[in-house]
């Protein structure tokens, strides 16, 4: 069992004594654990091997979590949690995962209405049963019955965006080495680059389809990481990988490649309006190509598939029925959307100062490798306890350090100063004027407190963008993808006060985040902000997720012009 798992059971048993009604020290002492072993630098298989002492030496585990870690290590398992656990109902456990919903409430609902899972939990919100309960009214009611709604949002089966591309690079990588297949490429929402991937499309083209289909099928459904074959058949075939994505394979002839790549891209709303559009002109478009009456005119490029409906090249990105068309049709022309090449610098990496997991230096020299001009060292500041933030010392030698850095550098490139400055419950910024001025970069986050009602927290948020030393706003919603729901507040309202106070708004890279979304680029676009495209590394593997990000900027329209990173520091810096 790794960190992980280790963390994952102490959580646990922390939570279940809790519910249990455990005293406050015994119940923290798991907690503290779990958070502990979850930052946790090392391996502990590999601590308890070399030497089970050293366990000791990791502040805050005491000796009853430092035996079970040993016996975790070793078997696999915890006797005290499995016996928790078997006189433990499960769906009480399950409730934890429920915004809003903690141990004391999921206690007073048993308690009271013998309540012992989601189910019965949402029956008795519905039949207003739990607004008579202690400090309990109609709106923590429905409140719970929102919190229902989201969890079943979550444990959707949609895939994060890298998982899926990494799959569908090393399918196609694995479909390029067949023999009959000439062309290759990945459609459907992983082309257009949503944020999550309900399944992979990918459409391949043979040289004789009616002699090459069998072969191809049969090489496609070989393929070593596949769990389950779903169907197989002339032209489309269906698998499950082992990592539990579908993969959907078409294979069309070379003729038809365009049509067929701009089908399976859709959306399908862009389709249904492309397929009105040609009906108009008298034409029929389908997945083989463009016809008038029996006659193919269109359909080995996409291109030209579009053009032969009166439209220039529409980026896939924004292939979602939102304008698209009828803008195509009027300018014939569209903006010079961002690409990654433009970006050159990253804005937001953390380094060992707090929880980042290397130096300045190794971080320096993997954002070379990219090819940037600039980056900022952005760490914590210190009300992130658990991360371990830096206090008013730990950024001054920091500067120092990256001082030094910079003259040894010599230029190759340049390391801004930086913080990512929490937002404290009033709006306030986790350090004073004094520290913040010698900033080059100061980043703004939200962090904690992201349950406040949705009116406080337009009004902390907006306190923090009008502090003359904030410069970008962070991972603005404070979502994770299939995990934790956008914080509540009038984004609107926010985005105005980021135009007005010139803050940018920051699109954050990661996978898991892609935060700013989409919908809400545009819409702060229309209003005039300028925004920061950052992958908010804590390591150089993280550095690829740039791609990610500049796909949700593409999806919201955004050129070059309109992000501050995608230009040379002085035009970054002079915005401010
Ligand atoms: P996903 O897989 O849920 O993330 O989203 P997509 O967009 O990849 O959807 P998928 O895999 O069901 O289908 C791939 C493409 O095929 C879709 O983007 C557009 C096209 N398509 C699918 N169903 C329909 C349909 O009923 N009508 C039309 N016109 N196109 C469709
Ligand atoms: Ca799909
Ligand atoms: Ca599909
Ligand atoms: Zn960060």
């Amino acid at each position: 069992m790794d960190n992980k798992g280790i963390a994952a059971i102490f959580e646990e048993i922390g939570n279940m004594l809790d519910i249990n009604g455990a005293d406050f020290f015994r119940v923290n002492a798991y907690r503290k654990g779990a958070l502990t072993i979850g930052n946790f630098p090392l391996d502990l298989r590999q601590v308890v091997e070399r030497n089970p002492q050293e366990l000791d030496s990791i502040p805050g585990i005491g000796k009853a979590l430092k035996e079970k870690i040993i016996e975790l290590v070793r078997t696999g398992k915890c006797q005290e949690h499995e016996k928790m656990k078997k006189n433990f109902p499960p769906g009480l456990l399950e409730m934890m995962n429920l915004r809003g919903v903690g141990p004391k409430k999921i206690k007073l609902f048993y308690s009271r209405l013998k309540i012992t899972n989601i189910k019965q939990l949402k029956e008795a919100a519905e039949k207003h049963k739990l607004r008579g309960l202690e400090k309990m009214g109609e709106k923590s009611e429905n409140e719970i019955l929102k919190a229902i709604e989201e969890l079943g949002r979550f444990s959707s089966n949609r895939h994060l965006i890298d998982e899926a591309l990494q799959e569908a690079e090393s399918f196609i990588g694995y479909l390029r080495k067949c023999s009959e297949i000439k062309q290759v490429q990945y459609a459907g929402s992983l082309r257009r680059w949503q944020e999550t991937i309900g399944d992979i499309d990918i459409i391949a083209t043979v040289k004789d389809p009616k002699k090459s289909h069998a072969k191809v099928m049969d090489y496609f459904v070989k393929y070593k990481e596949i769990l389950n074959i779903l169907s197989v058949g002339d032209t489309k075939s269906s698998v499950v990988l082992q990592s539990g994505i579908q993969v959907d394979l078409r294979v069309v002839a070379e003729e038809s490649f365009g049509a067929a790549l701009h089908y399976f891209t859709g959306d399908k709303n862009h389709n249904i309006h492309i397929r009105d559009l040609a009906k108009k002109q008298g034409l029929k478009v389908n997945e083989y190509g463009v016809f008038k009456g029996e006659k193919m005119i269109a359909g080995k490029g996409e291109e030209e598939v579009l053009k032969t409906l009166g439209l220039p090249f529409i980026i896939p990105e924004i292939r979602e029925d939102d304008g698209e068309i009828d803008f195509g049709l009027k300018h014939k022309k569209f903006p010079e959307f961002i690409e990654l090449k433009d970006i050159k610098a990253d804005l937001h990496s953390h380094t060992k100062y707090s929880d980042g997991k290397n130096s300045i230096e190794e971080m320096a020299k993997a954002f070379m490798a990219c090819g940037y001009e600039y980056f900022a060292v952005t760490d914590h500041s210190s009300v992130m306890g658990v991360t371990g933030g830096m206090g008013t010392k730990e950024i001054k030698s920091q500067g120092e350090e990256i001082d030094k850095l910079n003259k040894k550098l010599k230029g190759r490139i340049r390391i801004l100063k930086g913080c990512e400055v929490d937002i404290l419950k009033n709006g306030d910024l986790d350090f004073n004027d004094e520290v913040l001025k010698k900033l080059d970069v100061v980043i703004i986050s939200a962090h904690m407190f992201n349950r406040l009602p949705a009116e406080d927290q337009t009004k902390r948020l907006i306190a923090a963008v009008e502090n003359p030393y904030s410069m970008i706003l962070a991972h603005p919603t404070g979502r994770l993808i299939n995990k934790r729901a956008e914080m509540e507040f009038d984004m609107e309202k926010v985005i105005e006060a980021c135009v007005q106070n010139k803050v940018a708004l920051e699109i954050n890279a990661n996978p898991n985040r892609l935060d700013l979304t989409d919908k809400y680029v545009r819409i702060a676009k229309a209003k005039g902000a300028k925004f920061v495209i950052n992958t908010d590394s804590h390591s150089p593997d993280h550095l690829e997720y740039m791609k990610y990000g500049v796909g949700i900027a593409r999806r919201g329209w955004l050129t070059k012009d309109d992000v501050l990173n995608a230009g040379n520091f002085s035009r970054f810096d002079s915005w401010f």
